[in-house]
């Protein structure tokens, strides 16, 4: 592509030898052929059929149709170059009705995945749980039933057992949070509840299937390493104000210390246990033992970032707008008292999630000081623009190479900082199923034609391709990385 030399003119900034770059996808995102082979049902395939809950009706029916276009896919990747491959497994396709036997034809969709990914010499990244709850197992509680993570473990010793050492690293769940918060607690994913003290149990649940899940994979892949991918985020009060810096510590103290701290300190924070004290079943759910299994050693920390949150607590609103902000409701913390607040003029991406690389880099150097000094993969990160297909037949998206630069950039500065960080994966390798903004948001550094599936690569994919040859990235230093 001829815009891609231009990019590599200022000073780039050397990433250390063996540095890992990568693209991530998951399953219900892309695959489509929900009913081939056996596969069962999951909770998104009921919750996108569900009238009104995404956007335009959108499912994950069809999707990039990625089970149908694995060569093509592999291709892509193959010729972007990058080292390691971040997928997710459809637990449906393993397990129809998320117990019993295997079913083979499901596990061997992955195996040819595995494969063509190792003869093109492209590390496995294989997450477990992105999500895609079998359908049975939902009806009979979900993930507010502690059943569910002894199936979980059930589940991921046969999946171990198929792909074994063949797959480089695992990653139990993606984002927890959002399976529990937004899929019991806000409502807005799959199972779409809308009942606080349910997110509660469905997060201490998810992470004793973590746990669980810990020793079955070491026990069948000795050779794993293993980890666990978390969405975190950077909140900052709105102002000095007491109750604004205490909006914001809640807000932390649900998206990130409720994973961070049982799984490095082998505890709940005490404030959001006393803040959870009267929902039920909520943290009453915890039983003896349960933290010790959540806190087992670990191989490396997976983070997904994207955006940091400004936030002041509700009853300062007034305040907050007169100070120039506009004020968001926060549908991502129903019960925490917290409003998001807009800073005018402030870049952002067409998720509405504003542009600040720096809280990528302070995050990064708060997990070193609080909790781990462990390998750290930046297992996603990138961004939803209004992109389009120009008359020229090309995808110029030059505010994604912005971010993914800014980001990247970022990720140097951590590291510079004495922080772990041993890899780098964008979201999204394709365009997909954006949840529940269906087809409307475009993360792809890959342009999907929806719904003929065919593929294009973006400008982006061809900065990408450069960076990892190069194994560097320019000095950031365009707009949004305040
Ligand atoms: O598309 C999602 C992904 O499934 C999980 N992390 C955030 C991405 C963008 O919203």
């Amino acid at each position: 592509m001829s815009t891609s030399s231009s990019h590599h003119q200022s000073p780039t900034r050397p990433f250390p030898p063996g540095f890992l770059w990568g693209t991530a996808t998951a399953s219900y995102q892309i695959e489509g052929a929900t009913l081939a082979d056996d596969r069962g049902p999951s909770i998104w395939d009921n919750f996108s059929h569900t009238p009104g809950a995404v956007w335009n009706g959108d499912t994950g029916d069809v999707a990039c149709d990625h089970y149908h276009r694995m060569e093509e896919d592999l291709d892509l990747l193959g010729e972007l170059g990058v080292g390691a491959y971040r997928f997710s497994v459809a637990w449906p396709r393993v397990q129809p009705t998320g117990k019993g036997p295997a079913n083979q034809s499901g596990l061997d969709f992955y195996r040819r995945l595995v494969d063509g990914l190792r003869s093109r010499n492209i590390e496995p990244t294989l997450t477990l749980y992105h999500w895609d709850l079998p359908q049975p197992l939902e009806d009979e509680g979900g993930w507010c039933e502690r059943d569910t993570a002894e199936r979980f473990a059930d589940y991921v010793d046969l999946v171990a057992r198929a792909l074994g050492s063949d797959v480089e690293r695992w990653i139990t769940l993606n984002e927890p949070w959002c399976s529990s918060w937004l899929g019991y607690g806000a409502g807005r994913h799959a199972p779409g509840l809308k009942d606080i003290g349910k997110a509660a149990a469905a997060n201490h649940h998810l992470l004793l299937a973590h746990g669980l899940a810990i020793p079955i994979l070491r026990a069948a892949v000795p050779s794993a390493k293993v980890g666990i991918t978390l969405n975190l985020g950077d909140h900052r009060p709105g102002s000095e104000h007491e109750l604004d810096v205490a909006a914001a510590r809640r807000a932390d103290g649900n998206l990130n210390r409720l994973f961070l701290e049982p799984i490095f300190h082998g505890q709940y924070p005490q404030d959001m246990l006393d803040h959870y004290d009267q929902t039920q079943p909520g943290f009453s759910v915890v039983r003896e033992g349960d933290l010790e299994l959540i806190a087992q050693p670990l191989d490396f920390l997976g983070v997904n970032y994207y955006f940091p949150s400004t936030v002041v607590d509700t009853s300062r609103a007034t305040e907050a707008r007169l100070a120039g902000y506009v004020v968001a409701e926060s549908e991502q913390f129903p019960d925490l008292r917290v409003r998001s607040l807009e800073t005018p003029g402030r870049d952002r991406t067409s998720m509405n999630w504003e542009i600040a690389a720096s809280g990528l880099t302070s995050l990064l150097v708060r997990i070193r000081n609080d909790y781990t000094t462990l390998p750290i993969y930046i297992t996603e990160n990138g961004a939803a623009f209004d992109d389009y297909v120009d008359p020229n037949g090309r995808v110029l998206d030059h505010n994604r190479v912005a971010y993914l630069q800014e980001h990247i950039s970022a990720v140097h500065d951590a590291i510079d900082a004495g922080v772990n960080v041993q890899g780098y994966f964008v979201w999204s390798l394709l365009d997909n199923f954006e949840w529940s903004f269906g087809y409307s948001r475009r993360f792809g550094i890959v342009w999907v034609d929806f719904p003929t599936g065919d593929r294009l690569a973006k400008e982006s994919y061809h900065w990408y391709r450069d960076t990892i040859r190069s194994n560097s990235v320019e000095y950031a230093t365009s707009v949004g990385s305040g």
